[in-house]
């Protein structure tokens, strides 16, 4: 039944939705959701008009109009605060981490921004109702890390390759050894706050692929193929997928972590931007951590 609807819908679709991933809207959330996709009794939702046109429009010139000198530049656009891939020791590069991060909050709070960060805090509250909710502490310097990071994907600079979040988590195991203690580090889930769509292009796709079996890739950025745990290479062709396509002001969670997923390349000359990071639980199963 839940497929069947979904062939109707202009956010997930495709030939098949092998995973359980749903659309809810705003009003309608409730309960646990985020543990759901944790446990994996459903894959990934998405929660539609959690920011209104009007305020999406708001957050979209509020980046436009940003230092851009605070923006990190990376293969396929740029991220504001800068990504915790820049931290790679625990002094200068840490400093310039924080140093950047305090610019995106002090120029949220100047700008009159702060309902934007505070609707995700509740957002996420509305669907982890059990759990505190909790952006998590870098333990060297006892500061909270970004709750996420503003992400613009330029034009025909190829989107993400291939990767899932365990994938990502093994190749910055810096960042993540910095993060406080007791938080679950199997598994997180992404999740982002989708804010302009290009053009063309731009789509998250979902493979029927597991860090189960599958851990490898020929070569980091390699967005062609994969390598299973017996040792073979897979051509991502030869791999069922579905697309995920969120509107604007809607926000995707989903199981991240294990389900190896891609964006596709930008067509057109519109950006695509969102706002997104990654979600785990504490190891006592009390708080929900969200963090990037
Ligand atoms: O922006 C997206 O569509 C997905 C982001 C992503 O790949 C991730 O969170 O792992």
């Amino acid at each position: 039944m839940q497929n069947e609807l979904l062939k109707m819908s202009n956010r997930i679709y495709g030939d098949e939705i092998f995973f359980d991933f749903r659309e809810i809207a705003f009003d309608n959330l409730s309960g646990n959701l985020i543990d759901d996709v944790k446990h994996r009794k459903i894959d990934g939702f998405v929660t539609t008009e959690v920011f209104s046109k009007e305020e999406v429009n708001k957050i979209l010139s509020w980046v436009e109009k940003a230092d851009h000198k605070y923006f990190t530049q990376g293969s396929t656009g740029w991220l504001f605060p800068a990504p915790f891939a820049i931290i790679t020791d625990t002094d200068e590069k840490l400093n310039d981490y924080f140093n950047k991060l305090s610019h995106f909050h002090s120029y949220i709070a100047e700008s009159g921004m702060t309902w934007f960060t505070e609707r995700l805090h509740q957002f996420f509250e509305k669907c982890g109702s059990n759990f505190q909710m909790k952006v998590p502490l870098n333990k060297v310097v006892n500061k909270g890390v970004a709750p996420g990071n503003i992400r613009i994907f330029d034009p025909l600079k190829g989107g993400i390759p291939v990767h899932c979040g365990n994938y990502f988590q093994w190749r910055h195991t810096h960042f993540w050894s910095l993060l406080e203690d007791g938080i679950d580090m199997n598994d997180q889930l992404s999740f982002f706050v989708l804010l302009q769509n290009a053009k063309q292009g731009g789509e998250l796709t979902i493979y029927d692929m597991l860090w189960d079996n599958v851990k490898q890739k020929p070569e980091v950025e390699n967005d062609e193929a994969v390598i299973n745990d017996a040792g073979e290479t897979i051509s991502l062709k030869d791999i069922r997928h579905f697309t995920v396509k969120p509107q604007p002001g809607d926000i995707l969670i989903f199981a991240g972590g294990p389900i190896w997923h891609r964006v596709e390349n930008i067509r057109g000359e519109i950006p695509r931007m969102t706002f997104g990071g990654f979600i785990n639980f504490s190891k006592d199963n009390t708080k929900c951590y969200y963090w990037s």
